[in-house]
């Protein structure tokens, strides 16, 4: 586990809700390092010698879940990374420890094994929107991402697996007091002028 001085926020919310564009504007703010779980399966499902390259396409295509001991040790080795990278005194020099954990835990046993394995999260960034939000914006953005799971079969599966497995992570985060909600409907400006503010709020 990490010392007390790091802080990890998780994001949350459905396919295409616009977690890893809002991450990115705080990155920017705050200087925080920006984990997508969805993209680092990604670069390892295409990571030459990798033995989960298959498991994982299999699961991004149909929308479900890869098993937590891959996803846990993929940001696990991130985490470390950049903070060893953050120790030899490059980058993040603002931001040092901060962490935006985009897309994870989607399920009640990966916060678990995050939270006794990593750390414990200082809160929960969760953007929210309609259905017809996300599969317009998710249609859109497939046209051009080159996203195996960006079509309308699997989004459809990504919608259903949202509800099953990650509602329930965001309502455990609820009775927590540490879900922060933000509408995401409105403009990438205007969600990301509310999400500043609430970080703000957050880290002083
Ligand atoms: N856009 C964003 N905000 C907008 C706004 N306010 N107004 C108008 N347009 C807006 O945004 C999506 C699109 O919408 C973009 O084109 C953007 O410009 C536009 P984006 O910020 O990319 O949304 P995001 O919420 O990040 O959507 P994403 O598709 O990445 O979410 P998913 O949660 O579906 O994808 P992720 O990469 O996290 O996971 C993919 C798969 O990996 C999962 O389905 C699962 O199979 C696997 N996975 C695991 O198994 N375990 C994990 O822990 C994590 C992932
Ligand atoms: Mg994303």
């Amino acid at each position: 586990a990490f010392d007390s001085k790091v802080t990890v926020i998780f994001v949350l919310g459905g396919p295409g809700a616009g977690k890893g564009t809002q991450c990115a504007r705080l990155v920017e703010d705050f200087g925080f390092c920006h984990l997508s779980a969805g993209d680092l399966l990604r670069a390892e499902q295409h990571r030459e010698g990798s033995k989960y390259g298959e498991l994982i396409q299999t699961c991004i295509k149909e929308g479900t879940i890869v098993p937590m001991e891959v996803t846990v040790n993929l940001l696990k080795n991130a985490m470390s990374a950049a903070l060893a990278e953050q120790r030899a005194g490059d980058g993040w020099a603002d931001g040092r420890g901060r962490f935006l954990i985009d897309g994870f835990p989607r399920q009640m046993d990966q916060a678990e094994m995050f939270e006794r394995d990593v750390g414990k999260a200082s809160a929960v960034l969760f953007f929210s929107t309609t259905q017809e939000v996300m599969l317009e914006r998710l249609l859109e953005r497939g046209k051009t991402s080159g996203r195996e799971d960006d079509n309308v079969e699997s989004i459809k599966k990504r919608f259903n697996t949202y509800k099953e497995q990650t509602m329930p992570v965001i309502e455990h985060y609820q009775k927590l007091g540490k879900v922060i909600e933000i509408d995401s409907s409105i403009s990438i400006e205007e969600v990301h002028q509310k999400t500043k503010a609430a970080v703000t709020n957050l880290l002083s």
